[in-house]
């Protein structure tokens, strides 16, 4: 939304971090770089003037406020908040301690919000086509150091725009239940770093916490705890809303039919039981695929998931199914040979997905699906431009090639692979992510517009409340640089210096 974004690429470039001693810069142990010209800018817009006109910046008077020729204003809540948050970036004690009143400068008093889209977004659910573009005349901030009420700012002119539409981070909440307020911390910062998809991998094979209304069984039973660790209605809408705040797309997966271990607990026969000999085993397998009562449960959880979420796009998964169990099921076995599958068990997943995506159709959302789907030969029938396909697998060799193979089957691609961040390493990692590029595959022109960007994923396995945060930036800010910057933004010394401090202004 052209309102929020205006206004974030305005007041990221406020650089709040004290004098360096106060933050243990001397400890770390790597090479001193340069200043970057561009200050602390992260991710670095699309053109930046810099002026050596400075002007001071007032801690007291100064304000955010509607520009008189804004298309939006007061009535728009969406902006309001905004201004208030941004304010509270800027001046994060003085204000409240109410010092230097006396110091007062008056150079610099309003920051003016110009809204000039006709319509309106204030209401609205960020969207694929929400216009995230930004001039920025006037002022900008490039350097606030010391002393809050007095600072030298330079005349600054910004023109920005995203590289890619789709900017995401995959949170895992199901190998570990995620609290709420862990959720909403990494969503901010996510509108630090211009993320703008939350992919919501929420339940999978451990636990199923998401509470469905039409199927309260599959949390009673399924999720860690029934109560504390779960996500009801209300905290999906509040998770919703304070995405929607910043400019974010929640897109949720149910990822079926494999990694759905935890879904079989509060669904009778949902699951395929597998064989042990000529006997169940008593253990379980993927989704059955052959039962139609598989099929009317699908439709009637998704049709709820298509209200709760209000994305235009689901996740369906499709990664990693298991054929083992499968095999072993005489039904199974017999429904093979009925439909003429030989024992080609890849042509059983791709009949139970078709017929999900039909279902997943008929409430008018599009959708995305891990690269598997299509490696598997199924065919897609509806249209492409519905549908998205998640790379996943791979070295750079083989991911390359695939994004490759994607395009030129004239589907839109999303690229993950080297952007595993429950991956860990020594030292600068988080440079491998930044030197990855999603449009860097041989591929014609065409091809590479049908890449519509990336995700960072941050598993579960061996992540929780503790070592989230953490774990994920400052590298996803690498990320994030990398799907919103221009494409030769690729100086890693530049990039460093900006990063430190964009590092140091989200601590703070
Ligand atoms: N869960 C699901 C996972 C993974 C995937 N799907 C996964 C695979 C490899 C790594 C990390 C995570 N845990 N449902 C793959 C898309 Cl290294």
């Amino acid at each position: 939304m052209i309102a929020t974004l205006k206004f974030t690429a305005l007041l990221l470039a406020v650089v709040v971090c004290r004098a360096t001693q106060d933050y243990g810069y001397k400890d770390v142990e790597e090479p001193t770089l340069g200043d970057s010209q561009y200050g602390s800018l992260w991710p670095l817009p699309q053109k930046v003037q810099m002026s050596t006109v400075a002007f001071k910046l007032s801690g007291v008077s100064f304000q955010i406020v509607d520009a008189k020729e804004s298309s939006s204003g007061a009535s728009c809540s969406l902006l309001q908040n905004a201004y208030r948050r941004y304010d509270e970036y800027i001046f994060p004690i003085s204000r409240m301690q109410g010092q230097n009143k006396k110091k007062a400068f008056a150079s610099v008093s309003e920051l003016q919000v110009w809204i000039t889209s006709a319509d309106s977004e204030c209401d609205n659910y960020p969207s694929v086509t929400s216009d995230e573009s930004c001039e920025c005349p006037g002022m900008m901030f490039v350097f606030l150091v010391g002393a809050l009420s007095q600072v030298p700012i330079n005349r600054t002119e910004i023109q920005d725009f995203p590289r890619f539409t789709h900017r995401g981070l995959l949170l895992d909440s199901s190998r570990h239940f995620l609290p709420i307020k862990v959720i909403l911390a990494n969503l901010e910062a996510m509108a630090w770093n211009k993320f703008n998809v939350f992919h919501w991998h929420i339940v999978d094979d451990p636990s199923f916490p998401y509470m469905s209304r039409t199927f309260p069984q599959l949390s009673q039973q399924g999720a860690y705890h029934p109560y504390t660790h779960v996500y009801t209605p209300s905290d999906v809408k509040m998770i919703i809303e304070f995405a929607r705040l910043r400019g974010i797309r929640v897109v949720s997966e149910f990822d079926t039919p494999g990694h759905t271990q935890s879904w079989g607990k509060g669904q009778k026969d949902l699951l395929t039981p597998c064989y042990s000999g000529a006997s169940p085993s008593g253990s379980f397998g993927p989704v059955n695929p052959i039962l139609n009562t598989t099929y009317d449960f699908m439709a009637m959880f998704f049709k709820e998931v298509s209200t709760v979420f209000p994305d235009a796009y689901i996740h369906l998964g499709g990664d990693e199914v298991d054929f083992s169990c499968w095999k072993s099921n005489p039904d199974i076995q017999k429904f093979m040979a009925q439909q003429g599958f030989g024992t080609d068990y890849s042509k059983l997943e791709s009949f139970y997905i078709q017929r999900l995506l039909d279902i997943v159709t008929t409430t008018n959302k599009g959708y995305m699906i891990w690269q598997e789907v299509i490696d598997n030969g199924v065919k897609l029938k509806s249209n492409t431009a519905d549908t998205l396909i998640h790379v996943w697998k791979g070295n750079q060799q083989q991911y390359q090639a695939e994004m490759a193979r994607v395009t030129a089957s004239g589907y839109q691609a999303l690229l993950s692979t080297p952007w595993y961040l429950n991956r860990i390493s020594y030292g600068q990692d988080w440079q491998a992510a930044y030197k990855a590029d999603p449009q860097d595959f041989n591929g014609t022109d065409a091809q590479k517009k049908l890449v519509v960007g990336g995700e960072a994923c941050l598993w579960g396995e061996y992540v929780d409340a503790t070592n989230l945060t953490p774990r994920l930036w400052p590298r996803a800010s690498a990320v994030g640089e990398r799907l919103w910057s221009d494409k030769d933004v690729k100086d890693t010394n530049d990039a460093y210096s900006r990063l430190i401090q964009h590092r140091c202004r989200m601590v703070q």
